[in-house]
């Protein structure tokens, strides 16, 4: 049997360009780059692997990562891949009170976690509780140090299992897409295809790594070509305009672009070494489109995909990129446009709900089987929840949502998950959690309460929700109203409530 473990992939590309750099590390501090080669990363890859296995790792363990963005971060992922061991990146501004729902749900042998997230959790029965910092330090990195490399990597078949990605439900509760090796592979191939990946590339990283556009998207362009990444501990628009003229692609949510256009030293003279702007997770605007083309002469190639599928469509890369639409489906990739009541698969122009099939799509939710048939047609489509538009041509439009979700700074939030603790605040009569247009995020969180004490308010609020739900879901407004507005079926009207309050943020910067 062939080893269609990703890490043998993305190892066969470092064997090949050892001494190429790998990960030049833009520090917060400012301070002089420090940079990893191909070499550097493999010797630290077989010294997590190592670490991991000496605490019983074994290939289908979990291993719950909730690290920060740094260098050591990307060999911890590598290493659980090599061992054959399932990844679980988890938000760093996640909760206690939430990591313990993925502790529960994942049940992972191990939990690495930062030093100050582990120092306020305290041991937690039956996983090892290991820590990790930015800098190198911990217990797993000691752990790294002294052990013996792991040189081999674990036999996988393609359907095995190597990340599970959380994504939170419309029931509030979270749902683990299972993302296979062949999942991983498949998709890194087709879209360092898609988008010309180049031998001279340096791609500028500045995603966070715990999500699907950080983790596979942007590191596995780059890890299965063995090209540089300037890679930065999050984003910062005047690090990221600084490192622009030593970049040829930057991979973005749009509020990267945003921010970026409020920097007058963003213009075509730092932009010249790029080739591609690529943006996704979030819906970009023509505002945007049109301002950033005006300002460097580039056109941001817009594609879309989600957690559970990596990515589906992209606008092309020769070609016309069309602002407002995420393109055409990618080579092995099918999408159709389907009635949401029935499955129906509608004509081009019709509007409904958009459906997927391909080697890049997940092998369902994390044991939810229930979730994961509801969520797939017989044929083997994947019912994704946007709803979309195709064109005779195959041409993707997004134009909304089936599913309850704002999406604020590329960041998923599920209402319902707010309303839950909301409603069981002191004073709170009822609540309706909504997205409006926001300037910085593209949707801001705003809680609409009902029947509520007036006195409370954003401080109030947000006190209450600390500690239970990660500071980018917390609302940025609550108002008041008398009543939430309900059809005759008694189900409140978000639609109303959106527009009612959809200039609540107009003006506002973050
Ligand atoms: C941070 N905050 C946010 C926020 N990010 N609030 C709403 N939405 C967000 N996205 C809050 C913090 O909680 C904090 O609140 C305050 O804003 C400042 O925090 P910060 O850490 O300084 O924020 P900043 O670094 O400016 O982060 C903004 C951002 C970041 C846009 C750079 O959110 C980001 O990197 N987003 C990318 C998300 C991403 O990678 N998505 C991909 C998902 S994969 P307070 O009150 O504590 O001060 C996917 C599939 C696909 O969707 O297709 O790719
Ligand atoms: P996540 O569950 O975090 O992976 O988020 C996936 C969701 O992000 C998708 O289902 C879409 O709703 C949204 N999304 C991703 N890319 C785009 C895009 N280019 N335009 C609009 N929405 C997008």
């Amino acid at each position: 049997m062939n080893n269609a473990n990703f890490a043998l992939a993305l190892a066969t590309a470092a064997d090949s360009h050892p001494h190429r750099d790998c990960l030049i590390i833009d520090r917060d501090d400012g301070s002089a780059h420090e940079t990893w080669s191909y070499a550097d990363l493999g010797h630290w890859v077989q010294r997590f692997a190592g670490a991991l296995a000496a605490l019983e790792v074994a290939p289908g363990d979990r291993v719950l990562s909730q690290v920060e963005k740094s260098p050591f971060a990307v060999a911890l992922y590598l290493g659980c891949l090599r061992l054959g061991a399932v990844y679980v990146p988890l938000n760093t501004a996640y909760t206690a009170e939430e990591v313990d729902y993925f502790l529960g749900d994942a049940e992972p042998r191990v939990y690495v976690a930062s030093s100050a997230i582990a120092a306020r959790r305290g041991p937690i029965e039956g996983v090892h509780v290991v820590t990790l910092d930015a800098d190198g330090t911990g217990t797993l990195a000691d752990a790294a140090r002294r052990a013996e490399p792991f040189t081999g990597i674990e036999l996988r078949r393609p359907d095995d299992i190597a990340a599970i990605v959380y994504t939170s439900g419309t029931t509030g509760r979270s749902k683990g897409a299972m993302l296979t090796h062949a999942n991983l592979e498949s998709n890194a191939r087709v879209l360092t295809d898609a988008w010309g990946w180049r031998d001279d590339d340096v791609l500028l990283h500045a995603l966070p790594i715990f999500h699907v556009h950080g983790l596979f998207v942007a590191l596995h362009c780059a890890l299965l070509n063995a090209t540089p990444m300037i890679f930065q501990p999050r984003f910062d628009a005047a690090r990221v305009a600084a490192a622009l003229p030593r970049a040829t692609v930057l991979m973005g949510v749009p509020t990267f672009y945003t921010r970026l256009l409020e920097r007058p030293e963003v213009n075509r003279e730092s932009c010249r070494r790029v080739r591609l702007f690529v943006s996704g997770s979030a819906p970009l605007t023509e505002a945007t489109f049109a301002a950033w083309e005006a300002r460097t002469g580039h056109r941001i190639l817009e594609r879309y995909g989600m957690s559970e599928t990596m990515m589906n469509t992209s606008n092309p890369l020769h070609g016309e990129r069309v602002p407002g639409t995420v393109g055409f489906p990618l080579p092995g990739v099918e999408a159709r446009i389907a009635a949401p009541e029935d499955g129906r698969v509608l004509r081009p122009g019709e509007v409904g709900v958009i459906e997927v099939r391909g080697p890049n799509v997940f092998a369902g939710y994390w044991r939810m089987p229930e979730k994961t048939a509801a969520e797939f047609r017989p044929d083997g489509f994947f019912i994704t929840g946007d709803i979309g538009v195709m064109d005779e041509a195959g041409r993707v439009s997004i134009v909304g949502r089936a599913k309850d979700l704002i999406i604020s700074g590329g960041y998923n939030v599920y209402p319902k998950e707010i309303e839950r603790l909301l409603d069981e605040l002191p004073g709170v009569g009822e609540s309706a959690v909504i997205g409006v247009p926001h300037p910085d995020f593209g949707e801001g969180v705003v809680a609409v309460l009902a029947a509520s004490d007036p006195a409370i308010d954003l401080p109030a609020v947000r006190r209450a929700l600390e500690g239970r739900l990660a500071s980018f879901k917390q609302p940025k407004a609550v108002v008041h109203v008398d009543a939430l507005p309900r059809n005759a079926m008694g189900k409140v009207q978000k639609n109303a409530l959106r527009a009612q309050f959809q200039n609540l943020f107009a003006g506002a910067v973050s």
